[in-house]
């Protein structure tokens, strides 16, 4: 035997577990990706051409073997427990008063609080350091054993380090990170296959795998909350006193413990911790559905002991459900600003997430068909953080005999248009255009928006009110609204009519760009709107574009040239277009100059600071009509820095390049040199 060979392969193998160490339990990467990467392929090169050293630990083999048939029963060495609920306050106290009284203290008891992560027990039991089995919880006293599948997960090690004990069981939780389950549905949607409800759902799929490679690629994660028993025939290893020294412990022999888990004294610090980790619950890479606190001197644990399978020292403070079941009343549909029309399920209210929800989202009707939805069915519905609910399966067995298919109306509920059917999507469109209320409503709703013509005080509410009133039939109509019609609209005070019609007139001055934008053309968000305004400069040009030179432009493609040159040809846009500028709608002019008379071509400009005169995305378009580029960073290559208030690190890194600098009134004197008037 070659001992270089075994020498090299050793240290390779000493070296990826010592980044996995770095990596899975201390949290702090040691060595990038590409570089793990590689020690890994020369490590999986060496075994392969030296078979009779491979061994059955090696960080190669996590993927090893294949489950033949059905998991087998395991006896746990230790039961393994079951948490109690809290699921108020009240309780909460309650708990803590019981362990008072049977502890005969009136003492601050100190706990240990951790988060409640959604996903599986495990058991694993490592021999004199080496993995040998896992099993799932079962019923507390006989799991499965998932050993083939548990060893592939990557934070699990397959050895231990450091002063662990011969026998050591070590109880934790096996989930599937948020962007894993994302990940993984996301692909099943795009291959037609199924999906699974939630992360919990997934890992539980994913760890009854009989092929131990398809758990490989599901990106599971564990975190270990537990010593289910440890013996240590050499006396190395003494256990802790405190159930919090123990978690450290389990990290020293290479264990990942989750890093949220803090120590709180009595019922106030348990109760922060709790308010802590639940606002922060969606920003955590995974699921939780609660905090569990236990006592954290073993010593009280001991004096405290179970009823029945659960402990007396521990405690689950249960978060808000994010799933509950409902009944599907009905399916309505909403008319969005350009006709897609979208399934709106209408629910039995249920308190989910926080919130009491009565509607969900049904996407299209592709959903409809993937989900196999009807109505009257009861359906599980998940409202996870901010998201809009979402129905994510229908419990088959409670189907009523009077179940009814949701068919897409044949004409638009709204204004009796024929719907029709987008080739090869799953999108379904009212054809009324802006005949129909829904669109009409839904396209001023968007010309009022921030990134649009940003009226402030028109939001959606109001757009309602004055389109249900007769008062708005197009967005020009926005610019003939006056103070005493809008005062005498329900709940309108003089105060806020009068700041109304203010931010109105306001509006009035916008750039080209959010011009182009604001008129809601299929398919023109705000970049394609800034590519057309700086293509065209002005409305006249634009009016008169064709298909053609459309698609020159940057990132216009047949499509959208289409749906632009569409929107043009319709005499109703164009009579509005008219409308808007008659009511006093405009932009800064902008000199039109060809190609050959740009005179700041080859030039590259950056605007910074605050610009007192003018708006800075005119500042943008002037320069850009004048030829020169416009970027968000000052380099070698930057030909001026225009400099407003409170410039900061661009100034500072134009003056340390060298590159000249000038400020808000030099630069309006240079664009009037040049020709360009900027009226304050
Ligand atoms: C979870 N699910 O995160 C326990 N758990 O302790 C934590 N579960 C537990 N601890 C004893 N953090 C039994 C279960």
């Amino acid at each position: 035997m070659n001992q270089s060979i075994v020498e090299k392969i050793n240290q390779l193998r000493t070296q990826i577990e010592e980044h996995n160490y770095q990596y899975y339990v201390l949290d702090n990467p040691s060595v990038p990706d590409a570089e793990y990467d590689r020690l890994m392929r020369e490590l999986q090169a060496l075994e392969n051409s030296n078979p009779d050293l491979v061994d059955a630990n090696s960080p190669t083999q996590k993927v090893s073997g294949k489950m033949d048939g059905a998991f087998q029963p395991v006896n746990h060495l230790t039961p393994m427990l079951s948490l109690d609920n809290v699921f108020s306050e009240e309780d909460l106290e309650s708990f803590i008063q019981r362990i008072n009284r049977r502890l005969h203290s009136e003492q601050e008891i100190e706990f240990t609080c951790e988060p409640k992560l959604d996903g599986l027990a495990v058991s694993i039991v490592y021999q004199d350091g080496v993995l040998v089995s896992a099993a799932t919880r079962g019923d507390g006293q006989t799991g499965e054993d998932v050993t083939q599948n548990v060893r592939t997960i990557k934070s699990v090690p397959l050895k231990l380090r450091g002063n662990y004990p011969s026998l050591l069981d070590v109880r934790g939780e096996i989930f599937m990170p948020k962007d894993s389950f994302d990940k993984l549905n996301e692909t099943a949607i795009a291959k037609g296959g199924k999906t699974f409800v939630n992360p919990r759902n997934a890992a539980a799929g994913s760890l009854r795998q009989l092929d131990p490679s398809v758990t490989a690629e599901r990106s599971l994660a564990v975190y270990f909350y537990a010593i289910g028993s440890a013996q240590d025939d050499e006396g190395k290893s003494e256990l802790k006193q405190s159930h919090f020294d123990r978690l450290q412990q389990l990290k020293d022999w290479g264990l990942p413990v989750c890093p949220e888990i803090e120590v709180c004294m009595g019922k106030k610090g348990c109760l922060d911790f709790y308010s802590r980790i639940l606002r922060r619950r969606d920003s955590l890479a995974y699921e939780i559905d609660g905090v569990v606190l236990k006592v954290n001197l073993i010593e009280l644990q001991d004096e405290l002991g179970f009823v029945a399978k659960a402990p007396r020292w521990a405690i689950a403070h249960k978060f808000p459900a994010q799933e509950e079941m409902t009944k599907l009343q009905a399916v309505d549909f909403q008319v969005g600003r350009t006709g897609a029309i979208t399934p709106v399920a209408r629910l039995d209210p249920v308190f989910v997430g926080g919130v009491t929800v009565s509607n969900a989202t049904l996407h299209n009707m592709d959903e409809i068909d993937r989900l196999g939805v009807m109505v009257g069915d009861t359906v599980i519905i998940r409202r996870a953080g901010d998201v809009i609910p979402q129905i994510v399966k229908v419990v088959n067995e409670r189907r009523p005999d009077n179940a009814r298919m949701v068919t897409i109306p044949s004409h638009c509920p709204v204004c009796g248009s024929p719907v029709e059917k987008e080739e090869d999507q799953a999108i379904y469109r009212c054809t009324g255009g802006l005949f129909c209320d829904a669109q009409k409503r839904e396209s001023i709703k968007h010309f009022a928006s921030r990134k649009a013509m940003d009226i402030d005080g028109l939001g959606d509410k109001l757009v309602d009110l004055l389109c249900e009133q007769g008062l708005l039939n197009s967005v020009a109509d926005i610019f003939i609204l006056n103070k005493e019609t809008i005062a005498s609209l329900e709940r309108m005070a003089d105060k806020s009519a009068e700041n109304l019609i203010s931010a109105i007139n306001k509006a009035k001055t916008t750039t080209f760009a959010k011009f182009i934008y604001s008129l809601g053309i299929r398919e023109v968000g705000e970049v394609t709107a800034n590519n057309l305004a700086n293509h065209f400069l002005t409305i006249e040009k634009l009016l008169m574009a064709n298909h053609d030179e459309l698609v020159q432009i940057k990132d216009i493609g047949e499509v959208v040239a289409q749906h632009i040159v569409a929107f043009l040809g319709n005499e109703h846009n164009l009579d509005v277009i008219d409308k808007l500028l008659d009511r006093g709608v405009h932009w800064p002019e902008v000199k039109i100059m060809s190609l050959e008379e740009q005179p700041l071509i080859e030039q590259t400009w950056v605007l910074t600071g605050t610009l007192n005169r003018m708006k800075r995305n005119d500042a943008k378009q002037i320069l850009l009509s004048l030829g020169a580029k416009v970027s968000g960073s000052v380099s070698k290559k930057t030909s001026i820095v225009v400099a407003g208030d409170s410039a900061g690190s661009k100034l500072a890194k134009a003056n340390e390049l060298g590159v000249s600098v000038i400020d808000e009134d030099t630069f309006i004197e240079r664009l009037s040199s040049l020709g360009v008037k900027v009226t304050d």
